[in-house]
């Protein structure tokens, strides 16, 4: 049976500038509340960066999370919340990891992990095999799940590969993030070879980026996988139209899946698809 649809919104991510959208959040306190906004909207999980408040710059400091996760509890609004242990570009894998320092009261319940270097527009997101080893140990270690992100389809080998060696724990969530300039493209052939390329029992989403947000989303609707979206990816409700922030992104996929009798997954219900009830 077709699993309820678990939309995850990604609220702000890392290269995103107030030039290019004036509904960037930016204080954690902002951040926090498009989170929540977001989840009322119909997202069960949302995908956090961390910025610097006084300059927007992307910042991955415990301390920032912390503040994030503490509004985010304090809206009292249920959610997931994943962490990106991705950051930017050109950022150490400690600092990365900082997205994870926080008190374990506010420990997130998942985080990502990039399984492979990958070109990322004019810069490389790197992830050498050693720093993807370092950066799962560290999730484990808070007793978080990962969310594999796949840019490229090796990212999904290696992260077989892993998960062969005990070093992931399987079944695993993977996110293909298709559309990145220099990365994989975001077309149905390939979201359909990714998608078969899956072994048995592991869950999927897509992040479309760009104009592909939403065909991208289309498709993951319809094949039973689940869909992320978010001003991370794409700022357009259509060709020259700003989304007003988060929640318009996802009000479009809640309406999307009502067009194709797909029910929205409840949080409970995407916990339990994505096994977070469940030892990590
Ligand atoms: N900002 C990108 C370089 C993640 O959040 O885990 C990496 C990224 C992936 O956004
Ligand atoms: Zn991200």
């Amino acid at each position: 049976m077709t699993q309820p649809l678990v939309i995850t919104c990604a609220v702000v991510g890392a290269e995103l500038t107030r030039e290019q959208t004036p509904y960037l959040p930016i204080a954690p306190r902002e951040i926090a509340e498009e989170a929540a906004r977001a989840a009322a909207a119909g997202a069960c999980m949302v995908h956090l960066h961390g910025r610097d408040p006084d300059s927007g710059a992307p910042s991955q400091t415990g301390a920032i999370f912390t503040e994030i996760l503490r509004q985010l509890r304090a809206l009292d609004r249920e959610v997931i919340a994943q962490v990106s242990t991705g950051g930017a570009v050109g950022m150490s894998v400690a600092e990365r990891c900082g997205s994870l320092q926080v008190p374990e009261a506010l420990r997130p319940e998942m985080a990502t992990l990039t399984c492979g270097t990958v070109n990322f527009g004019d810069d490389v997101f790197s992830n050498p095999l050693p720093a993807i080893r370092e950066i799962a140990r560290r999730i484990h270690a808070i007793g978080a799940r990962p969310e594999i992100e796949a840019f490229d389809a090796g990212h999904l080998d290696t992260a077989k590969l892993l998960a062969t060696k005990g070093e992931l724990t399987a079944p695993l969530h993977v996110d293909f993030v298709l559309g990145v300039p220099g990365a994989m493209a975001a077309s149905e052939r390939n979201l359909r070879f990714l998608v078969d390329s899956l072994p048995e029992g592991w869950t999927w989403s897509v992040a479309g980026i760009g104009r592909h947000e939403f065909p991208m989303a289309e498709l993951a609707v319809a094949w039973g996988g689940h869909v992320r979206v978010g001003l991370e990816d794409n700022i357009y409700l259509a060709k020259g139209v700003l989304a007003e922030g988060n929640a318009p992104l996802v009000e479009r996929v809640v309406a999307m899946a009502r067009e194709a009798g797909r029910r929205v997954a409840t949080v409970a219900e995407a916990r339990e698809i994505l096994r977070l009830d469940r030892a990590r």
